[in-house]
């Protein structure tokens, strides 16, 4: 047998014999390589005269094309074998259930659903909701709202304040949305109507206090604005949000640097096996406080409280968050638990409207 052929035989045979995907590149290195032996043969062609080479190219090209195609025929079918492999292994149980889309695991914060739920309610009214900054100045926080100097809510210990400036003022962590309404009376004329939903703050944290909450507050001002319309809008506000036919509320004195007079609000309910209901029932819960706007804080923004007069209000969105859907423990809200959110929360595509729904 000529070197040639015998080269061939053993150079397929091995080819043969490889058994996975590195031995067969072995295998091709050790023949086509750069120092491989149908490589090495093809290098003597070049010293060959016209005539042997004549003889002895189509031989080793040959050569060289059938170890080229068996290379390629060993790895195709060492391919087809993983896959065979794959396929004796791997089972698809085509039974399972299909997995949710993002767009239908994805939960709303219970906080996002009641901001959604009360913009909805108070729209309906022809409130326009209104935002502003969540660092303030104690301007526009405490003094343009009638808060005298050395009142205990200005205390460093209860408000967050950062490090003066050069000049002595100090910018705030806002403690209750009311600086927007300032913001909204020196930018707007009156009527206004508006209400603030967002995140307020106070140096505060224990079982019922978290150090950043949120709070809605709304915003009433025109020629005539008086408590008779506060109390309709509440008492609305609370059988639309509670989704209950009829809610009864108790209006009680009380103070706010802000208002004059100043009122606490007290919705009446029932208690029984640690759930509530409202509308019935023999006990009260306190849930927002209001009042008519001082008139200091009219003239601090501008308005002649000779020709306009407004009212207020202010209630804690998480406690009512809370109350609602029956959530135990105030601190679960801004921890980021997803199993938690996937149990309280809301489906993204169920938006609160008061035809369709608020919580369906
Ligand atoms: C409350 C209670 C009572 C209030 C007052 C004002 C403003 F800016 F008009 F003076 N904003 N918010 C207010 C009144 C807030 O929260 C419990």
């Amino acid at each position: 047998m000529s070197d040639i052929a015998q080269l061939e035989q053993k150079t397929l045979a091995e080819i043969a014999a490889a058994s996975d995907e590195a031995a067969l590149e072995a295998a091709r290195i050790a023949a086509l390589g750069k120092s491989g032996s149908v490589s090495a043969l093809l290098k003597t062609l070049g010293g060959m005269t016209p005539e042997q080479r004549k003889e002895n190219g189509p031989l080793i090209n040959g050569l060289k094309d059938r170890v080229t195609a068996a290379l390629a025929a060993r790895k195709d079918a060492l391919k087809d074998v993983a896959l065979d492999q794959r396929l004796a292994t791997e089972t698809v149980d085509v039974t399972l259930p299909l997995r949710e889309a993002p767009a239908e695991t994805g939960r709303v914060h219970p906080i996002s659903q009641v901001v959604d739920e009360l913009t909805a309610i108070f729209a309906d009214m022809g409130f326009a909701v209104a935002e502003g900054p969540d660092i303030e100045t104690d301007d526009y926080n405490f003094t343009k709202l009638n808060f005298p100097e050395g009142h205990p809510a200005r205390e460093m210990h209860d408000t967050f304040y950062f490090n003066p400036k050069p000049d002595g003022s100090r910018l705030l962590l806002r403690t209750h949305t009311s600086p927007v309404q300032i913001r909204t009376m020196l930018s707007q004329k009156p009527p206004i109507r508006v209400i603030i939903p967002g995140r307020t703050y106070r140096s505060d944290s224990d079982q019922t206090h978290t150090p950043m909450f949120h709070q809605v507050e709304g915003l009433v001002i025109d020629k005539s604005a008086h408590l008779g319309h506060l109390k309709w809008i509440l008492e609305e506000f609370c059988k639309a949000f509670f989704e209950v036919d009829q809610v009864k509320m108790r209006f009680r004195p009380s103070f706010f640097p802000f208002t004059e007079p100043s009122l606490e609000v007290d919705i009446q309910c029932r208690r029984d096996k640690g759930e509530i209901r409202f509308g019935e029932g023999e006990d009260w819960l306190e849930i927002l406080g209001c009042g008519m706007v001082h008139p200091n804080v009219l003239r601090n923004c501008g308005i002649d409280p000779d020709e306009y007069q407004g009212f207020a209000w202010g209630l804690g969105i998480d406690r009512i968050a809370m109350l609602k859907y029956g959530m135990p423990d105030l601190r679960a809200f801004f921890e980021a638990d997803v199993r938690w959110l996937s149990h309280y929360g809301f489906k993204p595509l169920d938006v609160p409207t008061l035809a369709g729904g608020l919580s369906q």
